[in-house]
């Protein structure tokens, strides 16, 4: 088993899409852990609705492009994101694997750790929650946190110890 920690960020119907994206993740993994969530800014292009981002801890089996491109990219395909040359198109959800492991990968469709738990405060800061040593610091403020989400979350979705 694998210790991993997966992004889940949402700027289409969060509230909903999230919870549905929990539900099918756990059918896949181990659910361990969920870091608050919060309402961020979207980074790059300005106009777009507000993001919901958070992190989820998981164990797993699947080796780390099973998990990427089966896996994560089935959920948010059932979740309708469709993909297409923007990048920064609004989503449904997008679910990212931020840490596997110790495992460091630099290829072209896959790196690892995530480059962008460098750049974007909310992944450094819901990072940190579930595993103080392996987040970089914040550089910047997360965002707002959404406790009334962040806490249903929980209590639906994690069943054991909150544990790394
Ligand atoms: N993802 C993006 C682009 N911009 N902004 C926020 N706040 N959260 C995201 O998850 C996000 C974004 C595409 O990678
Ligand atoms: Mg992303
Ligand atoms: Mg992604």
């Amino acid at each position: 088993m694998t210790a991993a920690y997966i992004s889940l960020g949402s700027n289409l119907s969060p509230e909903a899409n999230i919870p549905k994206a929990l539900e099918l993740l756990a059918k896949k993994v181990r659910l361990h852990g969920l870091s608050t969530f919060y309402r961020t800014e979207p980074v790059g292009p300005a106009g777009q609705p507000l993001f919901v981002n958070g992190v989820a801890a998981v164990r797993t089996e699947l080796a780390p492009r099973a998990l990427k491109f089966q896996v994560l990219r089935g959920i948010e395909a059932e979740l309708g994101r469709r993909r297409g040359p923007d990048r920064y198109a609004p989503r449904p959800i997008d679910l990212d694997i931020l840490i596997y492991g110790d495992l460091a990968v630099d290829e072209p469709d896959l790196v690892l750790p995530d480059p962008d738990l460098r750049t974007r405060p909310f992944l450094a800061a819901a990072l940190r929650e579930l595993a103080p040593g392996l987040a970089p610091p914040p550089a910047g403020s997360p965002g707002e946190a959404l406790p009334e989400l962040s806490r249903s979350l929980k209590e639906r979705f994690i069943h054991e110890p909150q544990a790394r």
